[in-house]
């Protein structure tokens, strides 16, 4: 199956596949513009297995680019764009990427960056409805001045020029890819280190709309899908590209990086029936709807949260406010989407739900045998949507990809009634008088206090140099007086909590660091202890 032929062989084109600001644009139009992208492709002589990168904000170009790119047999690697320049550049260096489809603003930057040797061609994206013409003309004189002077080097396009340019060439024919060949590349930098390219096939696209989409999502015919997760990242990716489009069904898409006060005007303008987010844009929309503007979440049928665990109290507030139930589920990077859900009808808030059909999964102790019923353990899944491995990282790929199985990373209990729990990162636990503490467990009880509004658990050391339990504290209300605070958490932490996992530090902080895709950055509140605890902006 080619992605091409999934999306655009559908029995209506001219319902409206994209609603991108004022637009709306109708399958036929995506494919038209495919079209001429591949055409594009041939006529850089793109060749089959070249890595092609996409440094684009959520736009239908990312769309048209991507179905071309890997239609056409390439591989596409999407940047997320919440990256800074360097770690971009790490991305594009290790992927060898031989062109780079990008937004305007970056061109200029990546024409004249000396460290990225394998990119010879940059393709810039220059939208209808930003024309400026003024800030354009003179862009558009920079990029030709460069041009000249680097003829022999990088060579720069403007994305309507270049299609104008192709336009004579034969459209390329779509072949079906081998099994095992690779369609795209999606970096993930995980909790820590250095970013991972995770390689997948077409074929990974279409399990996981056979699987988690079919069985969870039941998307219908009028569906109009809105991610907050942005589409380099492959929850977002999944959420707003390939499970609405190769189901004849709208997503909306948005430029601009979506913050609380972005997302509600969204639903008002846009009326979403299945929104997906993640914990922490969660927090922040209650928070918006409580302090600033009501949501309109009339038109919502269903909302969707992965990334990090919902806590099982934010689960219920969402479902109170919004009037709709939220399903928490994990995936990765690694498995493409997700593989273990919770299902409307039968949320248990502060689980993941249950595993997916066509996947598998199972728990094993340190040293690889499995952990008894009920127990605690390291989570393996396999299923067909994993990645082929690891972009250049034999080793790491050796460690993670075992024998059909993926190594999570992550720790999970298994109730009696089959819903999976989880227990935290096995990097992220740690072991306080001599036994495991999970962050998020003591997250999770600390959270039921109305004065928290977030809160991250990390590693910290006593005056002895035993390790214990510090919660990072962000209040709910700034006028809480912090003693006064931290006296009612140290109370319900001893109510609900044994000895060895209650914190023996708070810390009240305005803001706590999260990735690109939204997930807390633990080790930097562990690196910022064990430095000082000064670095961090202290609340009060
Ligand atoms: C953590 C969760 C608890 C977990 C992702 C859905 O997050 C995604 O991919 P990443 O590669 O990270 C994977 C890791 O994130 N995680 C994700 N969801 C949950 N932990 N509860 C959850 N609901 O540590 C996992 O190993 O960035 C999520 C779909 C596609 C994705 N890529």
């Amino acid at each position: 199956m080619i992605l091409f032929d999934a999306i655009f062989n559908q029995q209506s084109l001219d319902k409206v596949a994209v609603r991108f600001e004022q637009q709306q644009i109708t399958y036929l139009d995506l494919r038209e513009q495919t079209l001429s992208i591949a055409r594009a492709l041939s006529f850089l002589n793109v060749e089959r297995g070249e890595r092609v990168a996409l440094l684009l904000n959520d736009s239908p170009e990312f769309f048209t680019s991507f179905i071309a790119i890997c239609s056409y047999g390439a591989i596409a690697v999407p940047i997320n764009m919440g990256l800074r320049p360097d770690e971009q550049r790490v991305i594009l260096n290790d992927c060898t990427a031989s062109v780079a489809i990008v937004e305007a603003n970056l061109a200029e930057a990546l024409l004249a960056d000396q460290e990225l040797p394998s990119l010879p061609a940059v393709v810039a994206v220059r939208r209808v409805e930003e024309k400026d013409f003024t800030t354009e003309a003179r862009r558009t004189q920079r990029l030709h001045r460069e041009n000249t002077q680097r003829s022999s080097s990088k060579k720069v396009w403007w994305l309507d020029e270049l299609l104008t340019e192709s336009e004579s060439q034969t459209t390329p024919s779509f072949s079906p890819p081998a099994a095992d060949q690779p369609a795209f590349i999606f970096y993930t930098s995980g909790s820590t280190g250095d970013p991972k390219g995770a390689v997948h096939r077409q074929a990974d696209i279409f399990y996981t709309n056979e699987t988690y989409c079919r069985e969870v999502l039941k998307l219908r015919d009028g569906d109009r899908v809105f991610s907050s997760s942005r589409l380099p990242f492959s929850y977002g990716f999944g959420n707003a590209f390939s499970f609405p489009l190769l189901n004849g069904c709208t997503t909306i898409l948005c430029r601009e990086k979506p913050n609380a006060k972005v997302i509600s005007r969204v639903f008002a303008e846009h009326k979403p029936t299945i929104f997906f987010g993640v914990p922490v844009i969660y927090r922040l929309l209650l928070d918006h709807h409580r302090d600033v503007a009501k949501l309109d979440s009339s038109s919502l049928r269903l909302c969707v949260s992965a990334g990090e665990a919902l806590p099982a109290h934010l689960g219920e507030e969402i479902e109170r406010t919004l009037g709709v139930e939220v399903l928490d589920g994990i995936g990765s990077t690694e498995m493409f989407h997700m593989w273990m859900s919770n299902h409307q009808g039968e949320v248990r808030y502060g689980s993941s739900g249950k595993l997916i059909a066509g996947y598998e999964a199972r728990l094993l102790d340190p040293v690889g045998n499995s952990s008894p019923h009920g127990a605690e353990g390291n989570l393996w899944v396999k299923g067909s949507s994993a990645a082929l491995g690891y972009w250049n990282k034999p080793e790491v790929t050796a460690a993670t990809f075992v024998d059909g199985w993926v190594r999570t990373g992550d720790l999970y209990r298994q109730d009696v009634d089959g819903y999976w729990f989880h227990m935290g990162r096995s990097d992220d636990c740690f072991k306080s008088s001599g036994q495991w503490v999970s962050p998020v467990e003591v997250e999770g009880v600390l959270l039921t206090h109305d004065g928290v509004n977030r809160i991250a658990v990390v590693e910290d050391f006593d005056s002895n140099g035993l390790p214990c339990a510090c919660a990072f504290v962000i209040k709910a209300n700034s006028d809480d007086d912090n003693v006064e605070l931290e006296q009612q958490l140290n109370k319900l932490a001893r109510e609900k909590l044994p000895r060895f996992k209650q914190p023996r530090r708070y810390v009240f902080v305005n803001e706590l660091p999260y990735t690109a895709t939204g997930k807390i950055q633990r080790f930097i509140l562990r690196e910022g202890l064990r430095v000082s605890s000064s670095r961090f902006q202290v609340s009060n």
